[in-house]
């Protein structure tokens, strides 16, 4: 009984750097695709509602990812962003659109984004680390 576990550690130690090795040379080859728990949403995409004269949309959070991913606004109208501050938490709270001008850090008191696009164009938002992303769409 035990000579077989002594036996078994090295055979399983080597099973473990083959697999890894494999793993390794497969990265190269061919893209990795993560099991479908660990894929982000496919893209979502909403327009604005105007409310009052502003263009509102709900931004929250979905698998991996901001949800809605597309945000459809018109130019020249003030747009609302309303975070989600339950659903969006880390890094995802702190949110860019370098084409906007709006860097914001999305707090359970602080959840509004207020910004006027001046003109058409399509603007990519994201979290400071580049890990959520998505697009607000200027028509
Ligand atoms: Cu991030």
């Amino acid at each position: 009984m035990m000579g077989d576990a002594q036996r078994l550690g090295p055979a399983i130690l080597l099973v473990a750097l083959v697999v890894l090795s494999a793993c390794s040379q497969a990265k190269e080859r061919a893209p990795v695709r993560l099991p479908p728990a660990l894929q982000p949403d496919p893209v979502h995409e909403v327009t604005a509602e105007l409310v009052d004269g502003v263009q509102v949309v709900r931004l929250g959070f979905g698998r991996l990812n901001y949800d809605p991913s597309v945000i459809r606004v018109k130019a020249g109208i003030p747009v609302r962003i309303v975070a989600d501050s339950e659903r969006l938490s880390g890094c995802f709270r702190s949110l860019v659109i370098p084409g906007l001008g709006v860097s914001a850090v999305i707090t359970e008191e602080s959840n509004v984004i207020e910004f006027t696009p001046q003109s058409p164009g399509e603007f990519g938002f994201a979290c400071s680390m580049g890990m959520g992303s998505g697009t607000v769409v200027v028509e």
